[in-house]
């Protein structure tokens, strides 16, 4: 009879957030709004990867995008999808996309309160080999849409109202939060529904992982290659294990539900790192702290940063929280030597 109820006693993200904005009755709905149109997004490009490999979706769209990669098809239709459904949602002013030069400004007749920044299909260099790879965006608010510049998207990632990302993988899995807690999401293809599946997600206080490309290991800096020796000779305990995938949401998702510690540290090559500030390393870094664990660049929190300009760089360490900690000790135990 248990087994039923939980059948026919759905909650859907729908319904989730409605919940949530039942609790504040001051709520104008328009948050509502806006996740319905990035649901929407998320649900095209849910269907569209999943196709991908047999409407030869994949392969090169021919065009490089800003960040002179080679574009993909699926880059440029989800893209294109994202920025439509957040433009006719009617409650954006500013986006930001990882596939965009410049920001968009929409339109003052369409305008609403929320400012996106996305990446609206990160990894996609995974895309041919089957790789899981996903959605990324963060939600900043406006006071007044009429009177807006780009300094309302160079905030720090502290001043985001929401984060999230939704994984394309073996199951599509959208992962939220709204500023209080964690939640995941697993799309119903059936229904069309995501229904929540990780309730309140906490990430565990130490792991067993350590998530970096051994690769650049020989530009790293000191603190990074000091923490990384002592993952896989530890003085105190058994190694931890090495896992990474290359694509951030499907590294990050692990993380979250597992433990353990994500690094893209900066090197020689990249003195800044690789990963985006705006639509990487702040939502993932928002999601990480709200479910208990650190995010921090080798310098400052992670959320405290300020973007310089909207596709600006960042090192990033994030994960369980006695993990960072220890690597944010040799970051200080260097600056002290300094
Ligand atoms: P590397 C994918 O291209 C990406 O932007 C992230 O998804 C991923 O974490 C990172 O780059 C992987 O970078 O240099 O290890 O291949």
């Amino acid at each position: 009879h248990e087994a039923d109820a939980m059948r026919t006693d759905l909650m859907t993200l729908t319904r989730y957030v409605l919940n949530e904005q039942s609790k504040h009755p001051e709520s104008t709905g328009d948050y509502t709004i806006l996740l319905a149109h990035i649901v929407l997004g998320c649900k095209f490009v849910c269907s569209a990867v999943n196709k991908a490999g047999l409407a030869s979706l994949v392969g090169l769209a021919g065009d490089t995008n800003i960040q002179g990669e080679e574009q993909k098809k699926m880059d440029v239709l989800s893209n294109e999808v994202f920025v439509k459904a957040l433009v006719s949602s009617h409650r954006t002013c500013i986006l930001v996309s990882e596939e965009d030069e410049e920001a968009t400004f929409v339109d003052p007749a369409l305008r609403g309160r929320y400012c996106v920044v996305f990446d609206p299909l990160d990894g996609s260099s995974n895309i041919d080999c089957g790789v899981s790879i996903g959605t990324i965006f963060g939600i900043y608010m406006v006071d007044d849409p009429n009177n807006i510049s780009l300094n309302d998207v160079l905030q720090p990632g502290k001043n985001m109202v929401a984060a999230g990302y939704c994984m394309y993988g073996s199951s599509c899995t959208l992962v939220l939060s709204s500023g209080n807690g964690v939640n995941g999401f697993t799309l119903d293809p059936s229904l069309g529904e995501f229904i929540l599946t990780h309730p309140d997600i906490k990430i565990p206080p130490k792991g067993k992982i350590y998530s970096v490309n051994e690769g650049n290991a020989k530009n790293w800096d000191n603190p990074t290659a000091k923490y990384v020796e002592k993952c896989k000779y530890p003085t105190d305990g058994p190694p931890k294990s090495l896992r990474y995938i290359g694509s951030m949401v499907a590294d990050i998702h692990r993380t979250l539900l597992y433990g353990g510690i994500f690094l893209y540290p900066a090197d020689q090559k990249n003195p800044n790192g690789k990963l985006r500030v705006l639509y990487e390393v702040f939502p993932m870094s928002f999601l990480i702290e709200k479910a208990g664990g650190q995010a921090f660049t080798g310098k400052i929190r992670a959320l405290d940063l300020i973007p310089e300009h909207i596709h600006a760089r960042s090192p990033v360490f994030l994960g369980s929280c006695d993990d960072v900690e220890e690597l944010k000790e040799l970051y200080a135990a260097e600056k002290a030597n300094a």
